[in-house]
């Protein structure tokens, strides 16, 4: 079986995922591409031998479709997914779901009222299938640096396109260190604080960088800076801190040159390069559960409304100068459905 699948949007995002689906990933076609800009649409449409469509809903309504990716705006979302919902077609749906909890929310209950069995919706986290997050996690597991204690990670972009504002850069940036957190150390985040150091001479659209406090259910603290506008390159990092040691990611560079008496490692303009094999995983894990029928190995709309509520949280706390705001988790939140694994302590007995 082919699983024909449309892909709604046309830039960065969506002509890497059409592609990767119609060169890398088993079991998939891609059969259309839509984007508002039709010109964009019909060319990545000719190059992966699809067909164009200028509104998202014709693709959604399209019988040539039978699943969609959407990698459109973020702001585009929620629409877009609902409409997969109300045609019955499985979505794969970049992050965020939608930016605000409200929109997530309101997708998560559409889903509940359709009771479809096997949830139609997966969101596109796709660092849960990063080879090398997935050895951390393994190694938590393990026990091998004993119980963690905290997290030290940076989310640097060079550059960062015009258009967003402070609570874009928590809401698209932020939301995968968000959702991450949450899954490596397989508890929920339960209380954030928002800090600002200096800004940035180059981008007057935002603060940036910023520094994000994550508290997790198990007690473990975890700080985050985030800098889109870092200038020297693509970097990701993540130490988790143990009582008996520590687990760190691998640096993404692509390449280190010696010459000269000197030894220079090459960063990525952007995540393409570094999470390319996480795409490409991530799509094909769920294209093999479309074709057999079963739930998606992906995040869940739950795990990514609840990630959207802790962006909430963040950008409330940006809104009052850094203070600590908590967060109520109704449903279950990122990192409890991989383990079913109960809080340790509540929000009340952290110190
Ligand atoms: C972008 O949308 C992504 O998803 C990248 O992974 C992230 O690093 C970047 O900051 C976002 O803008």
């Amino acid at each position: 079986m082919t699983v024909r699948i449309g892909v709604i949007g046309a830039g960065v995002m969506g002509s890497d995922h059409a592609r990767t689906l119609q060169g890398s990933v088993s079991g998939a076609t891609v059969t259309a591409i839509a984007d508002p800009v039709q010109d964009r649409a019909c060319a990545l449409a000719a190059e992966t031998g699809a067909r164009c469509f200028s509104s998202a809903e014709e693709l959604i309504a399209s019988p040539f479709v039978d699943a969609v990716l959407i990698a459109s705006n973020d702001n585009a979302h929620a629409e877009q997914v609902m409409a997969c919902l109300e045609h019955g077609k499985p979505v794969l749906c970049e992050k965020p779901l939608a930016p605000t909890v409200r929109e997530c929310q309101d997708l998560v209950d559409r889903q509940d009222a359709l009771a479809a069995g096997i949830p139609l919706i997966s969101v596109g986290f796709m660092r849960r299938f990063h080879p090398a997050y997935r050895a951390m996690k393994t190694l938590l597991e393990e026990g091998a640096i004993g119980q963690p204690l905290m997290v030290l990670s940076s989310h640097r972009n060079s550059t960062c396109p015009p258009g967003g504002n402070s609570a874009a850069t928590i809401t698209n940036s932020g939301i995968h260190e968000i959702d991450i957190t949450a899954w490596l150390l397989n508890s929920p985040i339960e209380s954030v604080s928002w800090h600002a150091p200096r800004s940035t001479a180059l981008d007057s659209s935002r603060q940036d960088p910023q520094v994000l406090h994550l508290r997790t259910a198990d007690g473990v603290l975890t700080a985050v800076d985030l800098f889109l506008n870092a200038q020297y390159g693509y970097d990701v990092r993540c130490e988790i801190v143990g009582e008996l040691g520590t687990v760190e990611l691998a640096r993404p560079h692509l390449t280190t040159t010696s010459r000269a008496l000197t030894e220079s490692k090459s960063y990525a303009a952007d995540w393409r390069p570094v999470f390319a094999d996480a795409y490409r995983l991530q799509s094909q894990a769920w294209v093999d559960a479309l074709i057999s029928g079963t739930r998606p190995p992906l995040a869940t709309a739950e795990e990514a409304l609840a990630a959207a509520r802790v962006a909430q949280a963040l950008v409330d706390s940006m809104n009052s100068g850094g203070a600590t705001i908590s967060i109520n988790h109704p449903h279950p939140a990122a990192g409890e459905s991989f383990a079913g694994g109960k809080h340790e302590r509540t929000l009340t007995n952290v110190r």
